[in-house]
């Protein structure tokens, strides 16, 4: 197995990984344009994956949707989103059991800040999500209550609006980055403002 070996050569480091969203290239004119980044940060060896999703672009008239936020399998954006093929599953299990089911995402104000941790993926290991892909999706994850074949496959979530590939982010860059993302999501969570509410 190949263990990732952080910028200083420590095995005690955490790793951080980042996903720059861009807009799916084959999205049509009425969608919105979602961009933004994942910053992800785990420490080595069996620490929990820990993520700040930091997205823009959503529609701020009208109800807004709940957007569900998935790993999906392939890292290849060569054709739009759809390249990503199905959530990555290695395991075999139903959806929402995936280790990047990472949920809904209710957007306010067009942006969606969140901090998420615990999560199931790991930046490690023969199951490493990074070289693959995160989707966003046009609609809520119906979380496999759905009762059809696609609840248990996907959610249901819709279209893919925006993408990107999970790579490995320079140390001191992501730290910074990091620090002040999540500086800011648990200060709004200490002050119990709804944006961050889980
Ligand atoms: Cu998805
Ligand atoms: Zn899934």
């Amino acid at each position: 197995m190949v263990k990732p070996v952080t910028a200083n050569g420590s095995d005690e480091d955490p790793v951080y990984a980042a996903c720059e969203v861009k807009p799916s290239s084959i999205l049509e004119a009425d969608q919105p344009r979602v961009t933004g980044r994942v910053l992800f940060r785990q420490q080595y060896p069996d620490g929990r994956l820990e993520a700040i999703f930091d997205l823009n672009g959503f529609p701020t008239v009208g109800n807004g949707t709940g957007r569900a936020i998935h790993v999906h399998k392939f890292g290849d954006m060569s054709n739009g989103c759809d390249g990503a093929s199905s959530h990555y599953n290695p395991f075999s299990k139903p959806h929402p059991q995936h280790p990047g089911d990472f949920g809904n995402f209710l957007p306010r104000e067009g942006k969606i800040k969140r901090y998420r941790t615990n999560l199931l993926a790991s930046l490690f290991g023969p199951y490493s999500i990074l070289g693959r892909s995160i989707v966003v999706h046009e609609r809520d994850d119906d979380l496999g209550k759905g009762g059809n074949k696609g609840s248990q496959e996907h959610g249901n979530a819709g279209k893919r609006l925006a993408c990107c590939v999970i790579g490995i982010f320079a140390q001191l860059n992501s730290i910074v980055a990091f620090t002040s993302a999540l500086g800011a999501a648990l200060l709004l969570r200490k002050l119990r403002m709804p944006y961050i509410a889980r």
